[in-house]
């Protein structure tokens, strides 16, 4: 977990983010963010909320379209700000920081009136976000946290990535038996949801010796790039690889091509665990092909835009808001998936 996401339990708040689902959802915590859940009732479903009275102009930096994950998101943002009037100003980095950092000196330039950041690495946004609170533009992070003076953003909206680690290492656990040799392919190297979720799955991993992790490289959270990385570790492995754990489903998705391109049964001999949980995740389990997803939710436009609404009115914001999250497998996927809209 990285140090600067902890927050005093007393500010840390839960956001179960509506989703239609009919499975059942069991709140966690990793136990480094202690949550309460809001009730039901005061939760928003994305686009449920429009505050049409807000004529205002907002940046979003977004690092790229690397995942179905992030293009989900973009598109929540985008319907969100329309449904409220809100001029969005769209800045896509392309993968790159230093892009990311460049469209975030533009939106102080152009005086826009709130930026909603979703950092693609947690070191190096440090000095421009000292740039926006100097000049009193909130900053609203979504997805992924930074290391930095929790007083430089209002608030950080994101899934409990350590628990999601966690997760995917107690299924393999609970649903395999005898000796496991583990692949990991992991997200963006020093990306927030990359620490974190390593983090969760090898302490939860270590209760289990039998479990070991004989390789893990990064793949950049693509499918293209899953798919080339288990082909190379399959090769160097001879192929003697018990299961894959994916830092998301994209990377997973190309796994499973890699695999059985390789005359390997993913989802059968071979587990693959990943996280998001998007609609081809669920697709793939229900054609026994993934094992199991735990859920991510991108949908964070409403969230995003309701602290927007707040910072602006100068209100305090929670400084650390935590999605709830589900899990899928084979005994869910298939009844989740009329209702997925990602
Ligand atoms: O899991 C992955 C994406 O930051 C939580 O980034 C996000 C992650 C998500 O590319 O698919």
């Amino acid at each position: 977990m990285l140090k600067s996401l902890r927050a005093p339990p007393a500010i840390l708040v839960a956001l179960a983010l509506v989703l239609g689902s009919a499975c059942s959802r069991t709140p966690e915590s990793s136990g480094a963010t202690p949550a309460a859940a809001f009730p039901a009732g005061s939760l928003k479903a994305d686009g449920g909320s429009a505050n049409t009275a807000e004529k205002r102009v907002v940046g979003f930096s977004q690092i790229g379209a690397e995942s179905q994950w992030r293009e989900a998101e973009t598109t929540s943002m985008t319907i969100e700000a329309r449904k409220r009037g809100i001029t969005l100003k769209l800045a896509d980095a392309g993968g790159k920081q230093e892009n990311q950092i460049q469209a975030l000196h533009s939106f102080l330039t152009q005086k826009v009136d709130a930026v909603i950041l979703a950092p693609q690495k947690a070191q190096g946004f440090e000095p421009v976000l000292r740039e926006f609170a100097a000049a009193k533009i909130p900053v609203i992070l979504v997805d992924r946290g930074v290391e930095c003076d929790p007083a430089l953003y209002a608030t950080l909206i994101a899934s409990d990535f350590v628990l999601e680690g966690r997760r995917a290492a107690r299924w393999l656990a609970e649903n395999t038996s005898g000796p496991l040799r583990i692949v990991e392919l992991e997200g963006t190297a020093g990306s927030a949801p990359a620490i974190d979720r390593k983090k969760g799955f090898h302490e939860e991993l270590a209760k289990t010796p039998r479990l070991e992790v004989v390789r893990s490289q990064s793949a950049q959270f693509n499918l293209l790039q899953g798919k080339e990385v288990m082909e190379a570790i399959l090769r160097a492995e001879k192929n003697q690889v018990g299961a894959v754990f994916a830092h998301n489903d994209d990377m997973a998705l190309g796994a499973i091509q890699a695999l059985e391109a390789a005359g390997l049964s993913p989802g059968k001999t071979i587990h693959v665990v990943s996280i998001d949980a998007t609609r081809p995740a669920l697709e793939a389990i229900v054609a026994g092909k993934l094992s199991a997803a735990i859920e991510c939710n991108p949908l964070l436009g409403p969230a995003a835009f309701d602290a927007v609404a707040k910072a602006l009115r100068g209100e305090k914001l929670e400084k650390r808001i935590v999605v709830q999250d589900a899990a899928f497998d084979s005994k869910n996927a298939a009844s989740e998936l009329p209702n997925r809209r990602y």
